[in-house]
């Protein structure tokens, strides 16, 4: 008798038991499934009509000719100087994204300047990839894309960057105080990359694919000048800019990065 009502009391529990778990293993399918719809939702609205695609490779190609990727404030100078010359790298491509940047001039107090810079996204593509900017700009994170992103910085990045996931049309805007480099990813597309170099003074150029740079309206000098590529080692040299002469010219050669030494 005792072994019947043991036997029925653990058939009960057991039966107990199944039933609530499939209840919440249904309530899981139901969240799953609905994150599926979910993300069915998005994928759907990343495949384009050819149509479509054409027009989203036509708005990229614009904004990579169109939208700046230096923004400085206008500083007038008395006999201002140029400072020109040719970068040259080693294992990449073209010799272009290299930011060629005076690194003291005077005090370095200049105001920030009023214009914004803007890095968009379209097709999974941050543009420009690379921004150099003076200390204090504004810089507008607009979402120009078909699909939702969220912009951030690495934990190691000097200043945090964080706008969360946002909505196709949304405009979100980081000021950046601090003179360092800032690389930006995107938490759900691996592939997105950018970088935004503050500096701390007007003094600096971009190279194009002809690595080719040109920094206007120094005052005469003797400067530190900078080269800075996201993926090879920073090199700088001394620059003179003389009383009678009107340019300056300086060359770079980029080489990979030194690897660095595990502690023992
Ligand atoms: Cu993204």
């Amino acid at each position: 008798m005792k072994k019947s009502i043991c036997f029925f009391m653990v058939t009960l529990f057991a039966g107990f038991f199944c039933v609530f778990n499939l209840t919440h293993i249904n309530d899981a399918s139901q969240n799953d499934i609905g994150l599926v719809f979910g993300q069915e939702a998005q994928e759907e609205k990343t495949t384009l009509t050819e149509e479509e695609a054409e027009i989203a490779q036509q708005k990229l190609e614009k904004a990579m000719k169109e939208l700046k990727r230096e923004v400085r404030t206008e500083v007038k100078v008395e006999n201002g100087r140029t400072i020109t010359g040719t970068v040259k790298c080693t294992r990449v491509r073209y010799p272009e994204n290299v930011v060629v940047y005076v690194e003291e001039v005077g005090d370095n107090k200049y105001p920030a300047p009023e214009e914004h810079g803007v890095i968009d996204q379209l097709i999974l593509t941050f543009v420009p990839h690379v921004i150099a900017v003076q200390k204090g700009t504004t810089i507008d994170f607009p979402n120009s894309d078909s699909v939702r992103h969220s912009v951030f910085s690495p934990e190691y990045s000097c200043q945090q960057v964080n706008l969360g996931t946002y909505d196709v049309g949304v405009v979100k805007q980081v000021k950046f105080e601090e003179s360092c480099e800032i690389p930006l990813l995107c938490n759900v597309h691996i592939e997105m990359s950018a970088f935004v170099l503050v500096l701390d003074n007007p003094y600096f150029s971009v190279t194009g694919k002809d690595g080719i740079f040109e920094i206007e309206n120094v005052p005469p000098g003797n400067y530190k000048l900078s080269a800075w590529h996201e993926k090879l080692r920073t090199v700088t040299k001394d620059v003179t800019l003389e009383a009678g002469k009107t340019t300056a010219s300086v060359n770079f050669l980029l080489k990979k990065k030194k690897k660095r030494r595990k502690k023992k």
